[in-house]
């Protein structure tokens, strides 16, 4: 499965051929009559028919469109999958997928996911009749004593979302085909599928916010989901065509051309995130820092052996109080404050008042969403200068009188 190149840090080497794939697979110039070497946006929402059902294999752009089928193809490479299927955003994904179980089965979620996915299961799916338990998977026996033969679906992220605990997702995949038929969903949207590959770890299903590293430009929401089942492809693809979340050609075009360099970003949220994550565990303004590539994270050793490397998500706790916190974000130049992550520009939030305010305070405090949690999607400028905005910005919020009022 890996190559032996590029190891970084000491984790996995990159998985072979990845950029050419990235670049080559379901681009080919012969599905187009002029040749086109850059995939066509094909806006057309119906496709000609020689007699009623005799067509090209395009027959409405919500069951299939030409350009969403070249990104498709491209991401179930990147995948090591057979099939990748486009929606219209990563929760829309997550719902597709939720669609698959009926009124009485029970989801398994990871007690730390995005605060959407949690909302969209605590506050919505629940609604439908399913059970929904939260448990920390990265406790394996957790998630073993919370199986029962209800459990249809289990959903992990990892790393999670925000305090970037780690998951095993071999040993999980191994504790839920033993112990019942469920599905396994591994949302993949921090590593991409450069750095982590989970269908091949064991997980039946592997789904993205794409609108964060796979696209890359904060400029698309999308989601992506690859699985290796034909029944679960079959399946998912009735959804995505009887629900109807799906992507508009504009935005499958622009993902398609994100993924053509998804490879070159990653190295260099890596190389950026792992400088940052350095400097910021050596300042004396900063309580905590967790980074799966740095040795003080708890998971530090499962990151090297499941990855081939880390994104440029960074948590810390700054020292002080929420005034501390409001402070040092107001005070950033070069990271702009604002939700979401993954993109060339770096980013930085506060995620108990934005991306996770709506996880219930109580669930917040046992994970670790305090006041003073910070989470960074550190970009690809120039390291020295995020570097120089971390340290104004620390030194402001802790300067005598805080600038934010
Ligand atoms: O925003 P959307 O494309 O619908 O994706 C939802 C989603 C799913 N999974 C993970 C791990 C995510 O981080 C997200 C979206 N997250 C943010 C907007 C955020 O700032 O964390």
């Amino acid at each position: 499965m890996q190559a032996k190149d590029t190891s970084l840090h000491g984790f996995l080497p990159s998985f072979q051929h990845f950029a050419t794939q990235a670049i080559h697979v379901g681009q080919e110039p012969e599905q187009w009559t002029s040749q086109a070497v850059v995939p066509l946006i094909s806006l057309s929402t119906t496709f000609k028919q020689a007699a009623p059902d005799q067509h090209s294999g395009f027959v409405y752009s919500r069951s299939g469109n030409p350009t969403r089928n070249c990104l498709e193809k491209a991401v179930a490479a990147l995948d090591g999958a057979k099939y990748s299927l486009a929606f219209s955003s990563g929760l829309a994904a997550t719902m597709t997928i939720t669609h698959l179980l009926k009124a009485g089965d029970q989801v398994i979620c990871m007690d730390d996911v995005y605060g959407g996915t949690n909302r969209y299961f605590r506050q919505v799916a629940s609604k439908f009749g399913l059970k929904i338990s939260f448990v920390d998977c990265s406790k394996i026996k957790l998630l073993e004593a919370a199986i029962t033969p209800e459990t249809k679906l289990v959903w992990l992220e990892t790393p999670t979302n925000p305090v970037l605990k780690m998951i095993d997702i071999e040993a999980c995949a191994h504790i839920v085909h033993t112990h019942g038929n469920a599905i396994l969903v591994v949302d993949n949207t921090f590593m991409s599928a450069y750095f982590q590959r989970p269908l091949s770890l064991g997980a039946d299903i592997c789904m993205y916010s794409a609108t964060k590293y796979m696209n890359g430009h904060s400029d698309v929401l999308m989601g992506l989901v690859s699985v290796n089942s034909e029944d679960l492809h079959n399946r998912l693809r009735f959804l995505q065509n009887s629900i109807g979340a799906v992507p508009s050609p504009l935005d499958c075009y622009l993902c398609n051309r994100g993924l053509k360099t998804l490879q070159i970003r990653m190295d260099k949220h890596f190389e950026n995130g792992m400088a940052i994550a350095q400097f910021l565990e050596s300042h004396p303004l900063v309580e905590k820092v967790i980074y799966p590539g740095l040795p003080s994270h708890p998971q530090h050793e499962l990151a090297k052996r499941q990855c081939t490397g880390c994104p440029g998500m960074i948590t810390f706790y700054i020292k002080g109080i929420l005034q501390h916190a409001k402070t040092f974000l107001k005070n950033l130049e070069v990271f702009t404050l604002a939700e979401s992550l993954g993109g060339y520009e770096s980013l930085a939030e506060l995620p108990a008042i934005m991306t996770h305010a709506s996880v219930p305070k109580e669930d917040r405090d046992v994970l670790g969403i305090s006041d003073t949690l910070i989470r960074l999607s550190v970009g690809l400028e120039d390291k020295k200068d995020l570097i120089e905005d971390l340290d104004q910005a620390l030194k402001a919020a802790h300067s005598p009188s805080p600038s934010d009022e």
